[in-house]
């Protein structure tokens, strides 16, 4: 079994899994003794992000998320695969999240979601892909595209429902949504300069760590200032 190089990559690895796991017990704890449903609603979402992502970071850090690929041409390629497992579930739980903040209808949550399962299940796909560097290109293309529209939507049909909320909630989803547009764009560009394409402009280890910083980021940083405007999506109003 291929396993972490120790130093910056392993290290990378261990951090995500305790940032995540602090993160979730830190969003269990603030969410204890709310009683509202809304609100109780964004807490389970929002839970449920930095958990998956501590077992993948541990599965990881261990070296059951990582697997040897021979690719044509390139030799064999270290691939985390469990980071797509994670992608998989967490990115549609931060869109559900924009989404309900936005009261989106439910065809407009089901484009988000359907093409941000297609962003990441391509990439997996490309990541995996043995038949050299232009096809795993062409799948980061896919992938790429599919993040664009994506992040077209949530500029676009998404911000617009959302303007209709309160003022303070209309506020607080801009402030999601650009951390979102921002963060979210640098995968893909982590991804085309590290180790995945062939190219391996940035080493394993920095790629390790940059994707350990943006999910830290993306997943615990969204929450913290959701939830720490809780009372903004209170139907209630409620204080906290
Ligand atoms: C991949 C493959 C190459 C092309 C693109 C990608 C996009 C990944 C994204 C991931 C976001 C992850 C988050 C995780 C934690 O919260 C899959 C790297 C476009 C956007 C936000």
């Amino acid at each position: 079994m291929a396993t972490p190089t120790p130093g910056l990559e392993s290290l990378s690895l261990w951090i995500g899994t305790i940032g995540m796991t602090l993160g979730t017990l830190y969003f269990i704890a603030q969410g204890w003794s709310v009683r509202d449903p809304e609100q109780q609603e964004y807490y389970i979402i929002t839970i449920f992000i930095p958990a998956i992502a501590a077992a993948s970071y541990f599965s990881m850090a261990i070296g059951f998320g990582l697997i040897e690929v021979p690719v044509q041409g390139l030799g064999t390629l270290e691939i985390y695969w469990a980071r797509y497992a994670d992608w998989l579930f967490t990115t549609p739980l931060l869109l559900l999240d924009l989404a309900l903040l936005a009261g989106a209808d439910r065809n407009t949550i089901a484009t988000l979601i359907g093409l941000d399962v297609f962003m990441i299940v391509t990439g997996l796909v490309g990541a995996l892909a043995r038949e050299g560097q232009t096809v795993r290109i062409a799948w980061w293309a896919i992938s790429t595209g599919a993040m664009i529209v994506m992040l077209y939507y949530l500029l676009g049909t998404l911000s617009e429902q959302a303007s209709k909320m309160s003022g303070d909630r209309a506020a607080l989803f801009s402030r999601l949504r650009n951390l979102v547009l921002v963060l979210w764009s640098f995968y893909p560009i982590v991804w085309i300069l590290g180790t995945e394409s062939g190219f391996a402009i940035i080493p394993l280890p920095v790629e390790t760590a940059a994707f350990a910083v943006l999910d830290l980021a993306a997943k615990v940083g969204f929450g913290i200032v959701l939830l720490r405007s809780r009372s903004v999506f209170s139907g209630t109003g409620a204080s906290t």
